[in-house]
């Protein structure tokens, strides 16, 4: 952990160039303190399979210092979250994270003021001591055991969540099919339905149920819940305490993701968000650093739609990251997506919504487009930096974390060869 002193002096290092970027750009746009307003209580949810390095099937290269508990995952994000103050949540992964001792593991994240957002259900994989195997898909199977052990899992999960106050459960199903008459997809479809019926029973008043689609991967012909038609459709069946989740490198090549989120914003079925950038497919990249006009338009779209319906923006949805660092340094990766969200989140806040419905009424297509641009091109990145500098965080979080070492800090603590539990 830093303490305020080193924070502080990297602040006063910078705070004049900062404050002529702030003072200009608060001067040119209607509303600095209602963008850092929101930009303070909006937070987003690190999760806790993303602090070491990824890999491929190819490899998998460590960089060293990793988490190898849940404590010193908690200290990896308690840590963000003092550089940005944006990062106030984890996202568990169980079995990966289990929080054996939660009374210890709920007091250490209030001493790093963190909140347990979704929890996640694995089904994807064997566990060594697992009974059936999921080979042929969970909650699809063609044998009812198998589907009774994931439907477990998940009621197990949502136990876990429980005792962390945690309110909602995430669940990704790696089903689906490789080959052309492997499955029919009718009985896939109603035995997936059936298994999160049960699931959805068990589920307590407070919470809700997420349910995440992907287009292929791991399964290379069809997937079960393979795209938000499907997720939706199981999500209305479910009832109202289920949602879709929206992973935006779940999708097939150039699809239209903000169309999508502003649709199931209007059905009242988005629930949750997993921010991540790709160029290909579920590249899990940093967010923002293929795609940053993409998006921000989806942000507009997020707040457009969240307006309309009187949601809270920072508390109706639940936002996390899921990306997998395979080259980059975990935090220093974290800490470029965050700050990606929190600047499309901004840019989006600054959309002339009232001036933008009067061009679209007057079918203005290029009055339109001005509009956008025009918040999309101007640099709100000293709002962001004024924001964190109100609560005490980095001017430039991952200019500190440099400044201090702290990746060599941590191989110090930790050892080269840690390898965090995850993908
Ligand atoms: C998957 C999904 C997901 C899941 C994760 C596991 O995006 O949300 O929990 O990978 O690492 O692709
Ligand atoms: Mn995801
Ligand atoms: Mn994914």
């Amino acid at each position: 952990m830093l303490n305020k002193s080193q924070i502080d002096a990297h602040n006063e290092k910078g705070l004049a160039k900062h404050k002529k970027g702030f003072d200009y750009v608060s001067g040119i746009i209607p509303d600095a303190e209602g963008i850092i307003k929101k930009l303070t209580d909006f937070q987003v949810a690190i999760p806790s399979w993303a602090l070491g390095s990824g890999g491929t099937r190819f490899g998998r290269f460590s960089g060293g210092g990793e988490p190898s508990t849940l404590e010193e995952k908690m200290e990896d994000i308690g840590l963000l979250h003092q550089l940005n103050r944006s990062s106030g949540a984890v996202s568990l992964h169980i079995p990966w994270d289990i929080p054996t001792d939660a009374k210890a593991i709920k007091s250490l994240a209030a001493d790093f003021d963190l909140k347990f957002d979704a929890m996640n259900s694995n089904t994807f994989q064997d566990q060594k001591d697992q009974k059936l195997s999921y080979k042929f898909g969970s909650m699809q199977h063609v044998d009812k055991g198998v589907r009774q052990q994931a439907v477990d899992h998940n009621i197990e999960v949502i136990k876990y969540g429980q005792e962390l106050g945690s309110n909602s459960l995430t669940v990704w199903l790696a089903d689906g099919s490789s080959f052309p008459g492997q499955l029919n997809f009718r009985n896939a479809f109603n035995n997936t339905l059936e298994s999160l019926q049960s699931i959805y029973s068990a589920l307590p008043d407070d919470w809700k149920i997420f349910v995440e689609y992907k287009a292929f991967e791991p399964n290379f012909y069809s997937t079960t819940v393979g795209d938000w038609g499907q997720s939706l459709l199981y999500a209305n069946k479910l009832g109202e305490k289920a949602y879709t989740l929206v992973d935006l490198g779940h999708h097939l090549p150039n699809a239209n993701i903000e169309q999508i989120v502003s649709l199931l914003l209007n059905e009242r079925k988005l629930g949750g968000f997993h921010f991540n950038d790709s160029k290909y497919g579920d590249d899990d990249l940093t967010v923002g650093s293929i795609k940053p006009y993409q998006l921000f338009l989806i942000f507009k779209e997020l707040v457009e739609g969240m307006d309309a319906r009187g949601l809270n923006h920072a508390t109706d949805l639940g936002w996390m990251i899921d990306a997998s660092h395979n080259i980059k340094d975990p935090l220093e990766d974290l800490l470029q997506s965050v700050e990606a969200i929190n600047l499309a989140y901004a840019q989006a806040l600054l959309v002339d919504s009232k001036a933008l419905n009067e061009a679209q009424l007057n079918n203005d297509v290029a009055g339109a487009q001005e509009i956008l641009q025009d918040a999309y091109r101007t640099d709100l990145r000293p709002v962001l930096a004024e924001a964190r500098l109100r609560e005490g965080a980095a001017l430039s979080p991952l200019g500190l974390f440099r400044e201090q070492k702290i990746r060599q800090q941590l191989i110090g603590k930790r050892g080269e060869k840690t390898v965090a539990t995850g993908l």
